[in-house]
C-alpha cells in the first residue's frame, strides 16, 4: 500500500513530466554566419558537430537573429521585444547596467513558471546591475538570476570589453577582495598598461578601436584596474564555459532544464586554445569556428552519455551575421582564402543586407522533429511565444509582444512561417514573403572599420529574395506600389508597441 502510495504521489508525476516537458538547449554561437559550417554549404571548412544536428534536425533556411548585432538580438530573444522598441539596447559597454527590466516576462522566467530549472553559461552582453553599472567587488543585482535563471556563469560583455572576468551567480569568480576591481569606459583607471601606449606587450594588435587596458596580452575596449586573481585566459574561455554547460546538464538531468549556453566563438578576439590553432588552415577566426563546434560536439556528448537525447530540443543558432575584421589583426582577412562566411548572402554582421540577421539554425528533437530542411521564415523573437504555447504558459496582454507562437513551423509539422518579420540593423527592414524593403540611409556603402557592405542607401530598396537571394538588384522603382505598402507596413508596426 505504501509502495503504491509513492507510486501515486511521487514517481507518477515525476514520470508523467519527464515524457511531456523535454529539455531545451539553446546554443548561441556569436558572429557566427550564414555560410560558416559545412551544414550550410561550406566546403573550406568542416564543423561535423554542427552537421550532426543538422542531419538529425530541422534546418532552417530563412531564419533570424532579431538584429544585425548581439545586444539588440539578445533582448529580443530572451524578452519578445523587438529592441528597436527599447531605447539602450544598442551594443553595451562592458559596465552597462542591465537592459531587462526585472518586472519583463522573458523565456526564462516564462519557462521557470513552467516547471523548469534553467541556467545560462557564456557570453551575456545584456547589462548588470542597476543605473551607473554594477559594482564588481559586491553582490551583482539585477543579473540573470533576477530575470529568470536559477543559475548563471557569464561574462558580462565581450571578450573584447573589459572587466575580463567571469560572473558566477552575481559574483566575480576568484575576485580577492584586497585586490578591488575598477572599471571605466570614459577615462583611463589604474596603471595598467593601454594598447596604445604600449603595442610593444600585444600578442594581437588591433585594426581599430580596442587600444585601450591590456589584459593577456590583448588590448580591449574600457579600462580596468584590479582583480588580479579574478582574470579569465582567452585561451581557456571555450573549456571554461563548455564545462560549466556540461555541468548544469549533469546537475539537472533529473528534472526538466532550459540551458541557455552562448558560446563566444567566433567573436573578437579570437584566441582559441592551443588545440585547434591552426587547425582550420583560416587563422584564428577558422579555429574558433572549430572551437564553436567541439563546444557543440561535448553538450551532444553529454546528452547522448545521460540517456537525454531524445527527451531533449537541441537548437542551434547564432546572434548576428558574420564579420571578418572586427577590430584586430588577426589574419582573418588575408587567410580568408575562397570561404563565404555568409553563404550566398550579402553584407555580414551590422550590415542592412540578409547576412546581417539571417543565420545558421537547426531545431533537433530526434523523436518529434521531423528531419530536414524549412524554408519558413521565422526569428529567435518567436522563442518566447513558441515555447510558452508548447509548455502551456499564458502570455500577459503586455508580454513579449512582438513574439509569435510558431511552434508548429519550429517543429517542423508545418513549412509555413511569419507573414512578415522586421530585420533590424543600421536600418530597419520588413520582410513580406520574399519580398525585402530596407529603408533609406545615408550611411556609407561599406564600412571603413570592416569591410562589411551596410545596405545603405538614400533611396528605399526592394529586393525579390525569391529570385535575387543575393540582393543585387534593387527593384524599387520597378515596384512603386509594393515598396509604398511595405513602407506603410513597417511605420503601423513602429509606434503599434506589439506585432503579434
Ligand atoms: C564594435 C567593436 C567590435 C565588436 C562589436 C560588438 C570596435 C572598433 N568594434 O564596436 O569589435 O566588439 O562592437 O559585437 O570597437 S557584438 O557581437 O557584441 O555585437
Ligand atoms: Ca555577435
Amino acid at each position: 500500500m505504501k509502495t503504491l502510495l509513492y507510486f501515486l504521489l511521487v514517481a507518477l508525476p515525476v514520470l508523467a513530466t519527464a515524457q511531456t516537458r523535454p529539455n531545451i538547449v539553446l546554443i548561441y554561437a556569436d558572429d557566427l554566419g550564414y555560410g560558416d559550417t559545412s551544414a550550410y554549404g561550406a566546403t573550406a571548412i568542416k564543423t561535423p558537430n554542427i552537421d550532426r544536428l543538422a542531419r538529425e534536425g530541422l534546418r532552417f533556411t530563412d531564419a533570424h537573429a532579431a538584429a544585425a548585432t548581439c545586444t539588440p538580438s539578445r533582448y529580443a530573444m530572451l524578452t519578445g521585444q523587438y529592441a528597436w522598441r527599447k531605447k539602450g539596447t544598442g551594443v553595451l559597454p562592458g559596465d552597462a547596467a542591465m537592459v531587462i527590466d526585472t518586472k519583463q516576462a522573458t523565456l526564462a522566467s516564462m519557462l521557470q513558471k513552467a516547471g523548469y530549472t534553467t541556467g545560462v553559461v557564456g557570453k551575456w552582453h545584456l547589462g548588470l546591475g542597476p543605473q551607473g553599472g554594477p559594482d564588481w567587488n559586491a553582490e551583482i543585482a539585477p543579473s540573470p538570476n533576477h530575470i529568470g535563471f536559477n543559475y548563471s556563469f557569464i561574462m558580462a560583455a565581450t571578450g573584447d570589453r573589459v572587466p575580463t572576468v567571469y560572473v558566477e551567480n552575481n559574483r566575480v569568480v576568484g575576485l580577492d577582495p584586497a585586490d578591488p576591481i575598477k572599471v571605466d569606459y570614459t577615462k583611463p583607471i589604474g596603471d595598467w598598461p593601454t594598447g596604445k601606449a604600449n603595442p610593444d606587450q600585444l600578442k594581437m594588435h588591433p585594426s581599430h578601436g580596442h587600444d585601450m587596458t591590456i589584459v593577456n596580452g590583448i588590448s580591449r575596449i574600457g579600462y580596468m584596474t584590479g582583480g588580479k586573481a579574478a582574470l579569465w585566459k582567452d585561451e581557456d574561455m571555450a573549456d571554461v564555459f563548455t564545462g560549466k554547460a556540461v555541468q548544469f546538464i549533469e546537475r539537472q538531468k533529473a528534472k526538466p532544464f532550459f540551458l541557455y549556453f552562448a558560446l563566444h566563438d567566433p567573436h573578437v578576439p579570437r584566441v582559441p586554445h592551443p588545440r585547434f590553432v591552426g587547425k582550420s588552415g583560416m587563422g584564428p577566426r577558422g579555429d574558433a569556428i572549430l572551437q564553436a563546434d567541439w563546444s557543440v560536439g561535448e553538450v551532444v556528448k553529454t546528452l547522448d552519455q545521460l540517456r537525454l537525447a531524445n527527451n531533449t530540443i537541441v537548437i542551434f543558432t547564432s546572434d548576428n551575421g558574420p564579420v571578418v575584421d572586427d577590430g584586430y589583426k588577426d589574419d582573418a582577412v588575408v587567410k580568408l582564402g575562397s570561404h563565404k562566411p555568409a553563404g550566398p548572402l550579402r553584407g555580414g554582421k551590422y550590415s542592412n543586407f540578409e547576412a546581417g540577421t539571417r543565420v545558421p539554425f537547426i531545431v533537433r528533437w530526434p523523436k518529434q522533429v521531423r528531419r530536414g530542411i524549412s524554408n519558413a521564415l521565422v526569428s529567435q523573437v518567436d522563442f518566447l511565444a513558441s515555447f510558452a504555447a508548447f509548455t502551456k504558459q499564458s502570455l500577459a496582454q503586455n508580454d513579449a509582444p512582438d513574439s509569435q507562437n510558431l511552434l508548429s513551423a519550429l517543429l517542423g509539422k508545418t513549412g509555413t512561417g511569419r507573414e512578415h518579420l522586421v530585420e533590424q540593423a543600421s536600418s530597419l527592414s520588413i520582410r513580406v514573403g520574399q519580398w525585402k524593403y530596407i529603408e533609406p540611409n545615408r550611411g556609407p556603402k561599406v564600412s571603413a572599420y570592416t569591410n562589411v557592405e551596410m545596405g545603405h542607401d538614400p533611396d528605399g530598396q526592394l529586393y525579390n529574395l525569391s529570385t535575387d537571394i543575393s540582393e543585387t538588384r534593387n527593384v524599387a522603382k520597378q515596384y512603386p506600389e509594393r515598396v509604398r505598402e511595405m513602407s506603410a507596413l513597417l511605420q503601423k508596426l513602429r509606434p503599434s508597441g506589439a506585432s503579434r
